[in-house]
Order: C-alpha cells, then sequence, then structure tokens
C-alpha cells in the first residue's frame, strides 16, 4: 500500500461523513444555495472541524463560487480542498532530527503513547538511526512490559527504571547509558496524565530539564499524543499541554476507527501546532508522517459517493 493509500483508508470514514452523498445531490440540484451550504457546514462540524473553523472554510467556498460558476461535484470538492490545505500547509513547517535527540511523548491516559513510541523507534530505526526506547512511565507495572515487547518488536535498546522511580530518573539513566553507546535517538514514553494535574506537568517540566542538563539542546521535540476520537476536547489538551511544557508538534491516533478526522484541521488553525504522525492502526507500520496535500485529498476526495 503506498502512502496516499494509507491516508484515504485512515480518513475513509471521515470522508464519508463530509462528501457521502454529495455527489448525487448536486446532480439533481446543481445549484450553490443556502441550504446546501449551510448542509456542507454541518458535515465538517459533525467531522470535528470544529465550528469556526467549519464556517470559515464555507465562507471562503462561498466567495469562490460567487462568479457564477456551475457548481458540480468536482467544482465543489475542489474548493473544499484547497480551503483545507491552505490551512494545513500554513503551519506544516518542515523538521528535521539532528543528532542525538530526544523525543518525548505526551498525553492523557489511553491516548496511544506506548504505542507511538514503539512505531517511532521502528521508523527512525529504520531511517538508519540508533534508537533508545525508555520507559519513563514507572506509574504502571503493566506499561514497562508493553514497552519491553514494543522495543523487540521494533528491535530497539531499551531501559526501565525500578517501578516507581522517578521518570526524570530513569531519562537521565537513558541518556548516561545511551549517550555512551552512541545513541542518536531517544524515544521517551510517559505515564498518562491529565492536563489539569499540575504536580503531573510538573514531573514533566522535570524530564525535560534533567534532559537538557544531561546533554543540552537534546529535547528537540515534544509531541502531543492525541486520540482522534477525542472531540473539540483534544484542543483544550493541547493548549494546556503547550502551556505548560512548550510542545513542538501532535501525533494524532486512532484515525481509523474514527469519522473525526476533521480535528486535524482545527488542531492547525486553532493552535497553530503541526502534526507530525497519524496513527492508522496497531500494527507496526501503522503510523504515518502527515502531509498536507495527501491530507487534503483524502479528506475532501475528488470522486463522489
Ligand atoms: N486502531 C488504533 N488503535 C490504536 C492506535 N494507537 C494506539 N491504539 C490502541 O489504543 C490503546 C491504548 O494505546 P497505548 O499506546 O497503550 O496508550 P497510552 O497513551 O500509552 O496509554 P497509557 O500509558 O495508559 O496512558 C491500545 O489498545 C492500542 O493498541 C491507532 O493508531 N489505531
Ligand atoms: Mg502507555
Amino acid at each position: 500500500m503506498d502512502l496516499f493509500d494509507k491516508f484515504k483508508l485512515g480518513l475513509q470514514k471521515t470522508a464519508r461523513k463530509i462528501t457521502g452523498n454529495l455527489e448525487s445531490i448536486l446532480k439533481i440540484t446543481p445549484r450553490i444555495s443556502e441550504e446546501l451550504l449551510g448542509e456542507m457546514e454541518d458535515r465538517l462540524v459533525a467531522a470535528d472541524t470544529g465550528t469556526a473553523t467549519a464556517r470559515a472554510i464555507i465562507n471562503e467556498v462561498q466567495e469562490k463560487m460567487k462568479g457564477g460558476e456551475k457548481v458540480d461535484y468536482g467544482v465543489l470538492t475542489r474548493h473544499l480542498r484547497e480551503a483545507v490545505f491552505e490551512r494545513l500547509v500554513k503551519t506544516h513547517k518542515p523538521w528535521n532530527l539532528s543528532t542525538p535527540a530526544v523525543v518525548l511523548l505526551v498525553g492523557v491516559n489511553g491516548a496511544g503513547k506506548t504505542t507511538t513510541a514503539g512505531k517511532l523507534a521502528a521508523r527512525f530505526s529504520s531511517d538508519g538511526r540508533k534508537v533508545l526506547l525508555a520507559a519513563a512511565d514507572t506509574f504502571r507495572a503493566a506499561a514497562e512490559e508493553q514497552l519491553t515487547e514494543w522495543a523487540s518488536r521494533a528491535k530497539v535498546e531499551f531501559i526501565r527504571g525500578a517501578h516507581g522511580a522517578a521518570p526524570s530518573a530513569v531519562v537521565f539513566d537513558a541518556l548516561k547509558s545511551g549517550l555512551s553507546q552512541g545513541i542518536d535517538c531517544f524515544v521517551v514514553d510517559t505515564a498518562g496524565r491529565l492536563h489539569n494535574r499540575q504536580n503531573l506537568m510538573e514531573e514533566l517540566k522535570k524530564i525535560v530539564r534533567v534532559a537538557e542538563k544531561a546533554a543540552p539542546g537534546i529535547v528537540q521535540e515534544k509531541w502531543l499524543v492525541l486520540d482522534a476520537n477525542t472531540g473539540q476536547n483534544a484542543i483544550n489538551q493541547a493548549v494546556e499541554f503547550h502551556k505548560e511544557v512548550g510542545l513542538t508538534g501532535i501525533v494524532l491516533t486512532k484515525l481509523d476507527g474514527t469519522a473525526k478526522g476533521g480535528i486535524v484541521v482545527a488542531l492547525h488553525e486553532q493552535l497553530g501546532l503541526p502534526i507530525r504522525y497519524l496513527g492508522m492502526g496497531e500494527g507496526l507500520d501503522d503510523l504515518v508522517p502527515f502531509d498536507s496535500k495527501m491530507f487534503a485529498e483524502a479528506l475532501v476526495p475528488d470522486s463522489g459517493d
């Protein structure tokens, strides 16, 4: 399966929500009307783009159609696709991990951090990096077992702390031993935490401080792992985590099971934070690097019904 097929598959349900039977509707009534625009806006909201973003997109489409262009499925979806693409591409800065680097994964419980850590480790390793997975989730005993399994699946080095040890101490140990072995990429899994628990946020900041002390500049990426099914609360989570730790990007997981993929547009538009990867399944290969063009094309496909 090529990359675009993965986008199409992962966004199938969301795309259906946005464009399902639109082609038939437009064949019967090929006119742009308040009713049609209202319906399109509702569809975008249902796909979780957020009300403000949906409105802005529809206003742009309406502006473009003012020239009296005859509307059919192809024309309407082209305008929609462009409006989505422009929002994504504006925020999407290219990124590059220099060596050595820490990629820190944070987020609420069950978002998909551990799974993402495993998938990322495999991906970075196949890019030729020497990867170490660090289990800074010392809170749940099962978490370390889960990460051990991912490390063996991804065939990368692994380090864990004693149960209940300070997460920052695990990261310190990982850096100390890893840097001397020539590890150039440390993927750090952390325990799930609610964004409004200040003591747990302090724990994350401490991980960053300790890592930076061991190797200044090493914490290059701090990604919030978000479950695509979270709904608009995802925005609050992102705002709070960003305020506390200064996020550099987002990994959106479980896109494969949801019709709410429009949250990607809302996150870009409302936070200005780029999505780095999309989780589209539970397998090692089910993590795809974000691409604005492929995303917009899969979200608003050019063939309907
Ligand atoms: N379908 C699907 N399932 C996923 C994806 N990512 C994670 N999961 C599943 O979501 C569940 C939770 O994933 P974890 O990786 O354990 O989540 P976590 O954030 O580490 O959870 P805590 O450590 O408890 O906070 C698991 O059953 C994963 O298999 C994805 O992209 N698609
Ligand atoms: Mg976990």
